[in-house]
């Protein structure tokens, strides 16, 4: 018999284990994004973790598909798990164990169970005649269906008429209505446990357990015309997975489940069927069972049977792993379903990552290697802005293990990016570009560099568990890369440096903005098969203008200047006023950048202004000359002016 281990240091996490009916969408890589950032996280908080994940493959759905296609059940769910195990390896998913209820491990263990349970006196055969939802593999009788379609799909209904091995499930109606009342923690949110609750009470009939009508399945042990019915069997992963009933070490440890991660409309099988399954064997039950919400698209939930789904692969390839996994944690709210657009998810990348996080990081390093040729400086004296920056940044990871408690991810990045947002503006606040050109403040210069790199290490550290890469690539361009990133170590400040010099190095953008409307459309192409798979991702040139003569270039006067102020132009959404100074002048000038820039992240920019452009009015305020913009393939990109001058050694 397990134990209760809540204190032992183990953590044991499972996701659902999906039906190859179809390649996964972005409904499922939102479950899995949550389960794997859970494991992280426990991971680097200490936890022996378990995370498991799978494949659901018998059932008449898989049976009925592969007939359509031609194909025996076994070749379908092999192609079609070979590009899930694809996906999770792409998008790092750190899971420990891949359970397939194909292999012979999990089969003859599901037998054992199904033996165990009949041995008990809870198995008893009789007639099934009923309705059946093959998409959900969901049995329902006549009073459950109002409209003769599935409560849970709304999808059409058969009928089902079979000789079948039944489950005593009202024998232990009692017992899961106590669980369910008396044991808060066990199902959340509350609202599923309230609607989980209600449907017990209202009675539970005994559950059909085994189907005789078709056979891809596994056999029912007493009786050869039989397969054990789909959700008895996917169900029993939890524990299969972990050697039980007949190689019990890793059950031992690990069991009962931390946590069992699901979709709502499965709440109903994970916290009234498996209960009662475990009770019929004397096995202890889970500790929990979350139900998240849905990912819908305009026009209801995003499923496989339905079509309407997102692929995350051609996600990733455009955007990268980090972004997708970053969107789906911090848009949504665990419990409640959320609403999938491509323009709420590019506009996310847009603000968090490529302005916030990715101009933090290049801002940095870059005024790190400008200011003190690369190194971080070591910690200065304390003043001003210093001491509300270090305060956020050490609370950060005690918020971030509270909110992760509840599984509200959203939350806990939310918190990181107040660290991240904190850390932008004492930029701002101490001017660092201001401090380089005063002698005097050398020292006030350092100490902020120090505290930027300082913040972005315990930044880089946070991120973790949610988006590992680009811990690393931060690390990385931080010069701590060789080092593991150690969650405890994000709790301290002034600890960068301190076992001897540190080098930054300046790497490639992480996260390049991207022209909303253009990709807006290029994704719009891609869902009506418009795009070759392995384009080259988000970069596409406007076609080129006419040639012009060296004349016409050599009119253009083109001087560097540096950004001192921007702000939003008042009368003009577009705009943004700029005000450059080019050697002892100061010149105002305007551009049409208002979507593209925050006015904060100009500042301190040393950017090619066209001298001799006519002054022109716009709405009110006078722009003289110029800056000047490229487009790089990603939208447009100030052109910038390296401050070295190249030497000629004769
Ligand atoms: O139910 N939004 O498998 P399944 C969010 N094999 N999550 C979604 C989603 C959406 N639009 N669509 C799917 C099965 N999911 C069974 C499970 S477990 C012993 C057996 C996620 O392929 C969500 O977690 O239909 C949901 O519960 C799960 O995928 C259902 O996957």
């Amino acid at each position: 018999m397990a134990k209760d281990k809540r204190d032992k240091g183990v953590y044991y996490i499972t996701t659902p284990i999906y039906y190859p009916s179809a390649n996964l969408h972005v409904g499922h890589t939102y479950c899995t994004v949550m389960a794997d950032a859970m494991a992280r996280f426990k991971r680097m908080t200490g936890y022996d973790v378990m995370f498991l994940a799978g494949v659901d493959e018998h059932g008449q759905k898989i049976q009925k598909i592969a007939q359509e296609k031609g194909i025996t059940p076994q070749q379908h769910v092999d192609e079609i798990v070979l590009s899930i195990k694809e996906l999770w390896k792409t998008m790092e998913i750190s899971y420990d164990d891949f359970i397939r209820t194909t292999e012979e491990r999990h089969k003859k263990r599901v037998q054992a169970i199904f033996k165990k349970m009949y041995e008990k006196g809870d198995i008893y055969k009789g007639e099934y005649e009923g309705l059946y939802c093959t998409p959900c593999e969901s049995f329902w009788t006549e009073t459950q269906v109002a409209d003769g379609k599935c409560p849970d799909c709304g999808g059409p209904l058969d009928l089902a008429k079979e000789p079948a091995y039944f489950f005593r499930l009202s024998k232990y109606q009692d017992r899961i209505i106590e669980l369910l009342k008396n044991n808060r923690g066990f199902l959340k949110p509350d609202s599923r446990r309230n609607e989980m609750l209600r449907f017990v009470e209202q009675g539970l009939e005994d559950l059909c357990i085994s189907r005789s009508s078709f056979d891809w399945g596994i056999p029912v042990p007493i009786d050869g015309s039989q397969v054990i019915y789909v959700w008895l069997d996917a169900l029993s992963n939890y524990i299969t997975a972990l050697g039980y009933p007949d190689n019990t070490s890793k059950y031992e440890k690990y069991w009962p489940a931390d946590v069992h991660l699901v979709g709502k409309e499965i709440v109903r099988f994970h916290s009234v069927i498996w209960p009662a399954m475990l009770m019929s064997i004397d096995e202890p039950l889970p500790l929990q069972v979350l139900g998240h919400g849905w990912l819908l698209l305009e026009g209801g939930k995003m499923s496989k049977s339905k079509g309407n789904v997102v692929d995350p692969v051609k996600l990733i390839e455009r955007y990268g792993v980090d972004a997708l996994k970053y969107f789906l944690l911090r848009e949504y709210s665990f419990g409640q379903d959320g609403l999938y657009t491509n323009e709420v998810m590019l506009t996310r990348i847009n603000s968090d990552l490529a302005n916030d996080l990715g101009n933090l990081v290049s801002r940095t390093v870059s005024m790190i290697e400008m200011y003190n040729g690369g190194e971080i400086p070591p910690a200065g004296i304390e003043e001003g802005p210093d001491a509300d920056l270090k305060k956020t940044a050490v609370a950060a990871a005690g918020k971030v293990e509270a909110h992760m408690d509840r599984f509200a991810f959203n939350c806990a990045l939310d918190e990181i990016w107040a660290v991240i947002r904190r850390t932008n503006k004492y930029i701002d606040e101490t001017a660092p570009w201001l401090l380089e050109k005063d002698e005097a403040k050398r020292g006030r210069l350092l100490a902020a560099l120090h505290n930027l790199a300082e913040s972005l290490r315990i930044i880089s550290i946070l991120i973790c568990p949610f988006m590992h890469n680009t811990a690393d690539k931060i690390r990385d361009q931080l010069g701590v890369g060789g080092e593991a990133a150690a969650w405890e170590d994000s709790k301290v400040f002034e600890k960068i440096g301190s076992a001897g010099p540190v080098r930054v190095k300046k790497g490639k953008v992480i996260f390049p903005r991207i022209n909303i409307s253009k990709e807006l459309s290029r994704l719009e192409e891609i869902s009506s098969g418009g795009a070759a798979a392995g384009e080259e991702t988000g970069k596409e040139y406007p076609e080129q203008k006419p040639e012009i003569e060296y004349d016409d270039f050599a009119k253009l006067d083109l001087r560097v200047g540096e950004i001192e102020k921007a702000e939003k132009h008042r009368g003009a959404d577009k705009l943004l006023i700029f005000q450059v100074k080019m050697g002892n002048e100061t010149r105002q000038v305007i551009s049409g950048v208002a979507d593209n820039f925050k006015p904060e992240d100009c500042v301190g920019k040393k950017v090619v202004v066209v001298a001799n452009l006519k002054p022109r009015m716009l709405r009110g305020q006078e722009s003289k000359g110029m800056l000047l913009f490229a487009d790089d393939g990603e939208g447009f990109a100030f052109v910038t002016a390296d401050a070295s001058h190249g030497e000629i050694v004769s």
